[in-house]
């Protein structure tokens, strides 16, 4: 399934894919909508919506609990999400596939538990200085409790890491490397098979955010040989509310429970508590039921386009935006990786991101201003934030001519 027609490229029929989303037919502020906000969320397509609302329509029940026809029916359903997200990464087993709110919680659940169990004073963390907050904070708090030390690698003008500086970092002190596979802050793609080589020759482990991966690049968490790797529906035109982890069945066995409560148990008496298999020993309470069998739809939408063929429409988009940038005088590109996932992160001299944004949202297109979750990388730029257009599969370079002209007039009218 993970190969299923990913070898042949083809051009993406622009016409058919756009309309397959509702939310784009539309004016915003007196014109044709411009999304360029994929990175935050993507837009979701009819058939993610149609499944949300025929799961409540039609056979709403809780999941793994009741017996009557309705409640078989969701969980079967929810069952075969996780079977189709297991796949869509070539998961070796199903039981590897935990589902989450999203990476965020995801990689909390890693540094919660298996980092609460294992790791110890002088420990080392190593992430990298491009990091989401996601993949900052969740580390920081285990380390402070456990008196373990985070190391980061740094960052070049480019927006890339040196392996050279991971090979100084890594140590027997090492317990896990976390790293995104994408920047969401500038668009670089990491060396992240190289790492995992690296770390495990010296006895770590490796978790990856996939977060700005899984809608671009074809995920093969066996061929990476990743220990962990976690990433978000809602980034890959699903819903928002659900998130996959990703754990070796043997790290996860031997990793002790997130939260307490139904479903994660085998058997509860007042003196002891015995814990279910994996994946249900790290999903307590009832899940995000309609919005996990509704992500069924939004991979299917992926590999029904091709990850290759869309992979292959959002690079010639971001090298058109790269070269359009050119014309720009004052325009000053953050993230020049010679690897990028479709995110164009910039400033213009003499005006603020924020005004930027501001102005373009304005003439109905949708960027984000800011330090993207991102501060240490935004200090160790000497910025605040940028201005990030980030392309998804329905985006045009049409679309993006219109940016880089309202650009053009928005320099001109302050320039005045
Ligand atoms: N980045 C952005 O606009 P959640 O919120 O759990 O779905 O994903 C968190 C996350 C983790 N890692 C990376 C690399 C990410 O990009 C994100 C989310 C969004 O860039 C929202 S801040």
């Amino acid at each position: 399934m993970n190969s299923v027609g990913e070898n042949i490229i083809r051009k993406l029929d622009m016409r058919q894919l756009r309309s397959e989303f509702p939310i784009l037919h539309q004016t915003v502020n007196g014109r044709q909508l411009v999304y360029f906000d994929n990175a935050a969320t993507t837009q979701k397509p009819q058939r993610v919506l149609d499944a949300l609302e025929s799961y409540y329509r039609e056979y709403n029940s809780n999941i793994h609990r009741g017996l009557h026809t309705l409640a078989e029916k969701a969980t079967s359903t929810f069952e075969l999400s996780r079977k189709k997200a297991a796949e869509f990464i070539n998961a070796p087993e199903i039981e590897e596939v935990i589902f989450t709110k999203g990476t965020t919680e995801g990689i909390n659940l890693v540094a919660q538990t298996y980092g609460r169990k294992n790791f110890k004073k002088g420990d080392e963390i190593i992430i990298t200085g491009m990091e989401h907050h996601s993949n900052i904070v969740p580390w920081q708090m285990i380390a402070e409790e456990k008196g373990a030390v985070l190391k980061i690698i740094p960052v070049s003008g480019r927006g890339e890491i040196d392996i050279e500086d991971f090979k100084k970092l890594i140590s027997d002190k090492t317990r896990i490397v976390s790293l995104a596979f994408a920047s969401n802050a500038l668009g670089t793609v990491n060396p992240v098979k190289e790492v995992i080589e690296i770390a495990h020759s010296a006895g770590a482990l490796v978790m990856i955010d996939g977060a700005q991966a899984a809608p671009h690049l074809s995920i093969d968490v066996q061929d990476l040989d990743c220990d962990f790797f976690a990433f978000s529906a809602h980034k890959m035109y699903g819903p928002t509310g659900v998130g996959v982890l990703y754990g070796k069945r043997v790290l996860l066995e031997n990793m002790p429970p997130y939260q307490g409560g139904g479903e994660m148990i085998r058997q509860v008496t007042f003196k002891k508590t015995t814990y279910n298999d994996i994946p249900y020993k790290f999903e307590a309470g009832t899940p995000n039921i309609g919005d996990v069998i509704a992500f069924d739809e939004s991979i299917d939408f992926i590999l029904e386009h091709g990850r290759n063929s869309i992979a292959a429409h959002e690079e010639e988009l971001i090298q058109f935006a790269h070269e359009k940038s050119k014309e720009i005088e004052d325009l000053v590109i953050y993230g020049e990786a010679a690897h990028k996932v479709s995110v164009f992160s910039f400033l213009i001299n003499g005006v603020h991101p924020l005004d930027l944004g501001t102005m373009l949202d304005a003439q109905g297109i949708a960027v984000r201003t800011g330090h993207h979750c991102a501060q240490p990388l935004m200090d160790a730029f000497k910025i605040d934030g940028t201005v990030r257009a980030s392309f998804g599969v329905y985006n045009t370079r049409e679309e993006i001519q219109i940016m880089f002209d309202a650009i053009r007039e928005i320099i001109k009218k302050l320039k005045k």
